[in-house]
């Protein structure tokens, strides 16, 4: 997402960065770079020439602050315009109104509107509490309605089985009957593929819209990122026809260049709600303009990563294995879930990006898959391991190690390395518990009662208090022990 766009800006940085001035000469390459890059990633040329005169206009007007380099002051700039251009804060669907809120989902054919209906139920329903009723109103291909429906199985949405025969917008008002009888808040609609050019299939749509006006439905058209300034276009079309409240771009993992993102508010007035990043049901990301700048400066969104880590564990299971952490227990059962919890936030190299400056960092770096694959392994071995293993793997003899070895389907070395690797941590760990029930010295506030700051975040309570200070049993000291420093 953004790569090119987000390397060729970093390059064009290089020259201002270590300037003491801006001046008029040198920022010059550097907005001849900015613009060639917008051009470059399908950004519609009259933006780009706005975009540039725009940052120019400030960069050198500006007065540059106190204790901040002009390179620095630069960067901030573009943020601020990449931000503005796309449409600077996330406004998610309005949900503040009485139930049932119909939602009406359009598009061109194979532009990802079934999977994003089922997203959006998803997203919908865990985030915001919502119940959702979906509605397969594709009276086109019946197939399409199977594949709604299987997908509301898979997250366990009901749906309304709608009779393709008629009419999608009986079908809608049937549907809005039936939700609001089993008091549902909000019922998603997802149509047939239509081109923004036939005008029968347009009418339809208008038809279907027209008959649930009285209920102000939102209506999100879904667009293929990967098309660019045609997603534009299309966008521009589908609101002069039927007045769209918001588009989704899809397909945004596929998509290196950004135009679309870009500019699509810019150009059209409609705002991006969602972005989809992928065919699975969680890959689904809010739209937040200041964010996306941000990444696309490689000034990371650490936000965002917060945002993906809540709710991945519960908040019992992280009691119990803080619980167990204290009591110097970790088990291999406590490692998998943890593996579990990263592997869920996505790929280590999507988590690094959205970290400040990691993504120059991972382009020295280069291939992270090694790591990746090993992190798989260890699952495949864990995964051969008994429950009893699991909680003290100290009882695995040679018969046990070959055993899991085979039923991993890797070696006995590599079933040894894991099992050194995990013995490792569980030290570490324990360093780590005695470290912070000890106190250590010159490190204030982490004395008794483990951090201050754990308990303040929303949804945990303080840690419970830990004793006072342990005696190590081994009488051996960590790698952090007290003394090492
Ligand atoms: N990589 C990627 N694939 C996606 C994304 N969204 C949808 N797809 C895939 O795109 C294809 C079409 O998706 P659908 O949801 O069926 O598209 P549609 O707009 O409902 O298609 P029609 O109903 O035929 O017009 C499927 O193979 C999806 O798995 C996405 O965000 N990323
Ligand atoms: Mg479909």
């Amino acid at each position: 997402m953004f790569d090119t766009l987000s390397d060729k800006f970093i390059d064009a940085f290089r020259h201002v960065r270590g300037k003491s001035k801006i001046s008029e000469e040198n920022i010059e390459e550097t907005l001849k770079d900015v613009r060639t890059a917008l051009l470059e990633a399908d950004v519609n040329f009259k933006v780009v020439k706005e975009f540039v005169n725009v940052v120019k206009e400030k960069a050198l007007g500006e007065k540059v602050a106190r204790g901040v380099n002009p390179g620095e002051q630069f960067v901030k700039i573009m943020h601020d315009e990449l931000a503005h251009m796309m449409g600077e804060a996330n406004e998610e669907i309005n949900l503040n109104r009485p139930p049932v809120i119909p939602i009406l989902v359009v598009g061109l054919n194979g532009q990802g509107k079934t999977t994003f209906s089922g997203k959006l139920a998803r997203h919908l329903m865990e985030k915001k509490k919502k119940s959702i009723l979906l509605v397969p109103a594709d009276t086109f291909r019946p197939a399409a309605k199977d594949q709604l429906i299987t997908l509301a199985k898979s997250i366990g949405v009901e749906w309304f089985d709608s009779d393709l025969k008629m009419h999608p917008k009986d079908i809608a008002l049937r549907a809005l009957e039936e939700a609001a009888k089993l008091h549902k808040d909000i019922v998603i609609i997802d149509t047939a593929g239509r081109l923004h050019v036939d005008a029968d299939l347009m009418e339809q749509i208008k038809e279907v819209k027209q008959a649930i006006a009285a209920l102000n439905p939102e209506v999100l058209l879904v667009a293929d990122a990967m098309t660019g300034q045609e997603a534009v276009n299309v966008a521009k079309s589908f609101h002069e026809a039927i007045t769209l409240t918001g588009v989704v771009l899809s397909k945004m993992d596929s998509d290196a260049r950004g135009g679309a993102a870009l500019s699509l508010k810019y150009v059209t007035g409609v705002p991006i709600r969602y972005i989809s990043t992928g065919e699975k049901m969680q890959d689904l990301e809010l739209f937040h303009p200041d964010r996306l700048a941000k990444r696309i400066l490689d000034m990371g969104d650490v936000l965002s990563l917060v945002e993906k880590a809540e709710g991945m564990m519960e908040e019992k299971e992280a009691l119990r294995m803080m619980k167990n952490m204290e009591r110097g227990k970790f088990t291999v059962d406590d490692f998998l879930k943890q593996m579990n919890m990263i592997s869920n936030l996505g790929s280590m190299g999507s988590i690094l990006k959205m970290l400040p400056g990691m993504g120059q960092v991972m382009k020295q770096v280069g291939d992270l898959s090694p790591a990746e694959n090993e992190m798989k392994k260890m699952k495949v071995i864990i995964s051969s391991m008994t429950k009893k293993e699991r909680e003290d793997y100290k009882i695995m003899k040679e018969s046990h190690i070959k055993r899991v070895a085979s039923g991993s389907g890797t070696s006995i070395q590599s079933v040894q390395d894991f099992l050194a690797k995990f013995r490792q941590m569980e030290k570490m760990m324990g360093s780590m518990m005695s470290m912070f029930k000890g106190g250590m010295p010159g490190f204030p506030g982490m004395g008794d009662g483990g951090m201050p700051e754990m308990g303040a975040r929303k949804g945990f309570r303080q840690a419970p208090s830990m004793p006072g200070p342990k005696k190590s049993g081994t009488g051996k000291r960590g790698p952090w022990g007290k003394g090492y420093f």
